[in-house]
């Protein structure tokens, strides 16, 4: 039946094809997580303090201050994500090593800012 259509036309089809598959593609994609990991910061701690993720397990993360702004940093994982309270941060995640990595408060939000930490461990 391909066979018959020809030049432009399979040409066409062929695109189309294309466009169907990239549609479907981002319909995947834009589905989210099953797991939802959800983080509250406050001074001076970051709750839970120790979250484990597994690897290749895409996660969202929502992550909301108590109190004042800080800042939800995972500085190995490449994450940096400030926050207000009453705006929190929303984003999709998903570990790609297996380890022990630091997550942290980044943004100076008062004398025991040095010990907002916490690890996130990827197994
Ligand atoms: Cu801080």
């Amino acid at each position: 039946m391909f066979a018959l259509i020809r030049g432009k036309s399979r040409r066409w089809l062929g695109a189309l094809c294309l466009a169907g598959a990239l549609l479907a593609l981002a319909g995947c994609a834009a589905e989210p997580p099953a797991v939802t990991v959800k983080v509250t910061m406050r001074r001076y701690r970051i709750e839970p303090e120790e979250i484990r993720l597994k690897l290749g397990q895409r996660v969202r993360f929502e992550v909301s201050s108590a109190d004042v702004q800080h800042g939800f940093d995972v500085p190995e994982l490449g994450i940096h994500e400030p926050l207000r309270p009453g705006k929190p941060a929303v984003f999709d995640f998903t570990p790609d090593r297996k380890g022990v990595f630091e997550m942290k408060c980044g943004i100076l939000c008062g004398p025991g800012h040095e010990q907002m930490k916490g690890k996130i461990i990827v197994e």
